[in-house]
Order: C-alpha cells, then structure tokens, then sequence
C-alpha cells in the first residue's frame, strides 16, 4: 500500500501511527525525500505500507516528485501498489483533490484520507465526506494523525477498498480519446491515463530511444499540441473538483475558534492589516540593525588587531601598506555586512516551494 499526498499534508505522521514507528515528521514540505517501508496488521490481513515524499501532482518539478511519479507509472516492474492511500489535509483540501482525481484514473484501488480534522473543525471547515465518497467513488475517512481520530476506521476501509469504477475519462476532451486510445495500443500500456501521462511529458521510466523517436513520431503524424493537452486537463479537473468542493465543503468563519483565525481577523484586517504589516518590517530593519551590531563590531575590532598586528610584523613599506590598508580593510569591508545578511535572511520565512506555505498549509 502506497501513501500518495500533497508535501505536508501528514503522510509521514499517519505512518507512524500505523506502523508504530518514527520517522521524521516537520511542518514544512520535502520532510520526506525517499521511499521508507513499515507494516502492520488488522482483523490479521498484513500490510506493508510505503511512505513516499510528497507530491503536487503528477507531473514531477523535482527529484523526488519524479521518485513517486515513476514509480506509480512503471507497469512493467511489479512494484505497483495493490492500494493507494491517499491523503489529504482538510485545511486545504481543493488544492489536494486535484491529485486524487488523478490518481485514481490509474485504476488501482484508492482510499482517500482527510487529515488535519483536529483543526478544520477548530477553523470552522466543514466536510460532508459522504458527498465525497459518492462523487468520487472511493472510500473516505476523516482523520487526524495528530489526535489519532478516525485510525480505527480507516484500518477498517483498507479491507474494503476497492478499484474506481469505470468512467469517462475527464481529464481529456472527447476528441482527442480516440488518439490517446490509438498511442495506448502502440506502447502497450494497460492504463490509458498513464499512456496520457507518459506522452505529455518526459519521465525517466522511458527514456529509451526507440520510445521517444515512436512518441516523437505520432505527436507530429498527428498534430498534437502536448501543452494543450496538459491544460485542458487542469481546467477539465479543477472544474469537476469545483463542482464538488462547492457542495461538500462549507467554511463557517464565525464559527472558529482556533489562534490562526483570531489572528487572521486582526492581522488581514482592511485597515489595521496594513498597519500589522508596516509594524512587522519596521521591527524586521530595526532588530537587523541592533542584532547585527554586536557581531559587527567584533568583526571590526578583529580585522583592524589583525591589521596592526601584520603592520607590526611586516617591516614598512609598499608591500606592508597593501597588505595592512588595501587587503585586511578590503575583506573586512565585506565581511562585516555578513551578519545583517544572515540576520535579515533568517528572519523571513523558509520557502521550500514557492506555491506552497508552510506556516499555513494554505495556497
Ligand atoms: N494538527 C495536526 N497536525 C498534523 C496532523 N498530521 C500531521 N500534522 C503535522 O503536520 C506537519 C507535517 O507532517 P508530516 O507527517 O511531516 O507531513 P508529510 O505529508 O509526510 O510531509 P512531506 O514528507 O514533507 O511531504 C507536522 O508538523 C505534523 O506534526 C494532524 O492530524 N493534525
Ligand atoms: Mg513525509
């Protein structure tokens, strides 16, 4: 069993609670880099569980996007998974839908976890995961790896899990079905969402010449414009998700009680937001400044000892002079604004992805 989700949804964290184990956890995206294994067993069926790094979609932007991608596309190794567990954090739920619904064209069977429902409720977020279920078709749990909520039910629907039904492809418009059906033929590949993955972009499982000059080939035989492709996709499946978040998911903001909200009302506030904004780079330059003026004038002191110190050492003259006030003052120079820089770098947030915000795991 696989577990697929977003970066910094809690993949890690759920595996932990099923495996009883304890890998790293953190709340910032890339926590995960490589494939970590774990087991455990319920009503006595075994499961081997893979915890894998987070993924935005299925179109991979780094090395370890690709890790997951090639591995969740590769038909010809038997390493598919028999169960994919997909997770999703409820706080961000629209942005994480985009990947199960990809996901699960890849006819294999899926669960879907909503996790994090410790504080959607505490932000008011409401969830009709019922409404979910039928739309989607797979099954769905509420859980929260944090408070353990909902671990039992969700080993329970493991055993229920089931493939996706058949449906009409949405991810392409119902012209081009023919051609992906045609290319799927061609490459002999089972799944023609992974046909359609595999000719909109270029993953390592394929890097094969005699593929790519066959790929090459019918794209130009059959004029088709890959990029368009890929977006139809995104606007096909943001519309369905659309749809269904509009029914499923309501935000009663009045109904919040968690510090992020109150702090939010105050903080994003028409007026005093600006007024919170302007405070926060004021304090940012001034603790720059005062921060970075102890270090800065040890810096200061150490470079003008070493100055007088090679001064001394060096008998006088033009060598002496370039030495003691060209080189030492120069490097000095420079190396003295290293605190304020490591100071002001240090004090803004750390942007793993920039789509992604790990301090509000929201867009
Ligand atoms: N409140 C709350 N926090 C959670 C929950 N699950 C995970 N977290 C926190 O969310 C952060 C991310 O958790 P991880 O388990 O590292 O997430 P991940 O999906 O494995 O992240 P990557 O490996 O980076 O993709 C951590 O700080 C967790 O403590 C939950 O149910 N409730
Ligand atoms: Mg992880």
């Amino acid at each position: 069993m696989a577990l697929v989700g977003n970066p910094n949804v809690g993949k890690t964290s759920l595996f932990n609670k099923l495996c009883g184990l304890n890998q790293k956890t953190g709340n910032y995206p890339g926590v995960t880099i490589d494939k970590k294994r774990g087991n455990f067993t319920h009503e006595n069926i075994p499961f081997e569980l893979l915890d894998l790094p987070g993924i935005n979609s299925l179109y991979p932007n780094s090395k370890d996007e690709e890790l997951v991608v090639n591995y969740l596309l590769n038909e010809q190794g038997d390493e598919l998974p028999d169960l994919i567990l997909v997770v999703v954090s409820a706080l961000n739920i629209k942005r994480n839908l985009y990947l199960l619904d990809q996901l699960r064209d890849l006819d294999l069977p899926v669960v879907l976890a909503i996790n994090m429902c410790d504080l959607a409720e505490k932000r008011g977020i409401k969830i009709d995961e019922k409404l979910l279920r039928e739309e989607f078709g797979v099954e769905v749990v509420k859980v929260s790896a944090r408070s353990d909520q909902g671990l039992k039910e969700l080993k329970d629907l493991l055993l229920k899990a089931h493939s996706v039904n058949e449906r009409e492809p949405g991810y392409i418009e119902a012209d081009n079905r023919d051609l992906l059906h045609q290319f799927s033929k061609i490459i002999h590949c089972k799944n023609e969402y992974r046909s359609f993955l595999q000719l909109t972009q270029d993953l390592e499982i394929n890097q094969k010449e005699e593929f790519s000059k066959l790929k090459k080939e019918f794209i130009e035989s059959n004029k088709i414009e890959v990029r368009k492709w890929k977006i139809n996709e995104s606007i096909l499946r943001y519309k369905l998700i659309g749809n269904i978040i509009k029914k499923s998911v309501v935000t009663d903001k009045s109904a919040a009680d968690d510090f992020t909200t109150k702090a939010d009302k105050l903080l994003l506030h028409p007026v005093f937001g600006y007024v919170f904004f302007l405070l926060i780079l004021f304090s940012i330059f001034q603790s720059v400044f005062w921060l970075a003026a102890f270090p800065m004038d040890m810096i200061d002191a150490g470079f003008s000892a070493l100055s007088g110190f090679v001064a001394d050492a060096l008998p006088s003259g033009y060598f002496s002079d370039l030495i003691t006030q060209g080189l030492i003052p120069g490097i000095g120079g420079v190396v003295i604004f290293v605190p304020q820089i490591a100071i002001l770098f240090l004090m803004f947030p750390y942007w793993k992805r920039a789509d992604t915000c790990p301090y509000c795991l929201s867009d």
